[in-house]
């Protein structure tokens, strides 16, 4: 057994943080006040190499793996949730996709972009009836000649506005219920998709969510990523993937809040000592690192699982289920050891808390992955 990172996967690691601490940190509190979509950030991380670090270097990528992808996350994620949504999502929906399900063709004219920085990536799975129910989508596409003509709507879709393309499912075959769902890419500024007013978040305001407004939107035939009406197990696979990603995205926020949180109970003094000298702040603060150490080893398995080509998904979901309560439960206790400073929007903590408070709802409430954990373990579920 190995717990060591590899030599690349430090690399990336170390990159990643340096460049948040420079370039992500100062801006995190400009951009939740405003929720300015930090642009010129995913400028620069696309210079840098960063925008797709587990796909293929001929696809625009850096031929990392899902590791160091999920370490990458996290970093980003210490330094700024919203910016950290807006990556993960962007490489686990955006991209993923297409690396997975695309032929050579659409990995020349979407991957290779996307991957490359040039600009982001978007899928738009979510409808306003068709959350955790996905199979239920409304939105359908009709061949018409040689193109697909999609109508419906969708939901909180993260990058919609900002996206250079955005893959959407939709009914090709009415009455084939789950198995007339597909996958479609839809490229920006293609006439009849418009997109809804950037919706006010609890946190995480700088990622742009938003719905998408589908009115005979016509893309080329070709635009239909993998088989007619594979779309149901491609989204549930892509989604596998996606929740190592929003466990990383977990991790870094409660990263942030356990360091907030040390120092803090090192510096303020009650009672004539500090108060981390007192059991019941330290006892937080031993629980997060517990927490911490538990749900980054969580996570990091999944991540490795993927990479070896192994079934992931029951570790997938336990990964995010873990890290994403654990890591809430540490940004709550981080306010709680700041006292009626944790609360002001002075400290970052309280920012902590409300993008954190998300990771259990995005991309498979805890409920759906306690579903799909539970169907697994009780033989009745087949995945990946
Ligand atoms: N990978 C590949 N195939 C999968 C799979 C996975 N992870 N999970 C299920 N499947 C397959 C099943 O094996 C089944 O195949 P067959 O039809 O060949 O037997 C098929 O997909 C349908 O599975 P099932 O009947 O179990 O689907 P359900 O509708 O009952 O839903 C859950 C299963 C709950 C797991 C699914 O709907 C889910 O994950 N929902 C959450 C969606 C979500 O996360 N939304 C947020 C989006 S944020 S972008």
């Amino acid at each position: 057994m190995d717990f060591d990172l590899t030599r690349e996967q430090l690399m990336i690691r170390d990159a990643v943080r340096e460049f948040t601490e420079r370039e992500i940190m100062p801006k995190a509190r400009h951009v939740d006040e405003t929720g300015e979509f930090p642009t010129d950030t995913f400028r620069k991380m696309g210079e840098l190499g960063l925008m797709g670090i587990p796909f293929a270097e001929e696809d625009g990528g850096a031929g990392g793996d899902s590791v160091s992808a999920a370490l990458a996350v996290e970093e980003v994620a210490r330094g700024c949730g919203s910016t950290a949504l807006a990556y993960s999502a962007h490489m686990g929906l955006g991209c993923a996709p297409i690396a997975m399900f695309g032929n050579a063709e659409h990995k020349q004219r979407f991957l290779k972009p996307a991957a490359s920085g040039e600009y982001m990536g978007a899928f738009a799975l979510t409808e306003p009836h068709a959350g955790s129910d996905a199979g239920s989508t409304r939105t359908t596409a009709r061949l018409e000649g040689n193109s697909w003509v999609i109508n419906g709507s969708k939901m909180w879709i993260t990058n919609a506005p900002v996206a250079g393309h955005i893959i959407v499912t939709a009914r090709t075959d009415s009455d084939k219920g789950k198995r007339g769902i597909s996958a479609i890419i839809v490229p920006r500024a293609t006439p009849g998709m418009t997109f809804g007013k950037h919706e006010l978040k609890m946190g995480l305001r700088g990622s742009v969510s938003t719905a998408i407004a589908l009115e005979d939107v016509r893309v080329p035939r070709e635009n239909l990523l993998g088989e007619r009406g594979a779309g149901f197990k491609q989204f549930l696979q892509v989604l596998d993937g996606g929740r190592i990603g929003i466990g990383a995205m977990a991790i870094g926020l409660a990263q942030a809040a356990y360091e907030a949180a040390k120092s803090y109970a090192k510096e303020r003094e009650a009672f004539g000592k500090p108060i981390g000298a007192y059991e019941s702040v330290s006892n937080m603060i031993a629980d997060m690192a517990v927490g911490l150490d538990a749900a980054r080893l969580l996570v990091y398995r999944a991540a490795w699982l993927k990479d070896l080509g192994r079934p992931y998904v029951r570790e997938a979901a336990i990964a995010k289920l873990y890290a994403s309560e654990i890591g809430e439960k540490t940004c709550r206790d981080a306010i709680q050891v700041f006292g009626g400073y944790g609360y002001s929007q002075e400290f970052p903590v309280e920012r902590l808390y409300r993008d954190q408070r998300l990771l259990t709802i995005g991309e498979g409430t805890s409920e759906i992955l306690r579903v799909v954990i539970g169907r697994y373990d009780l033989g009745s579920f087949v995945g990946n």
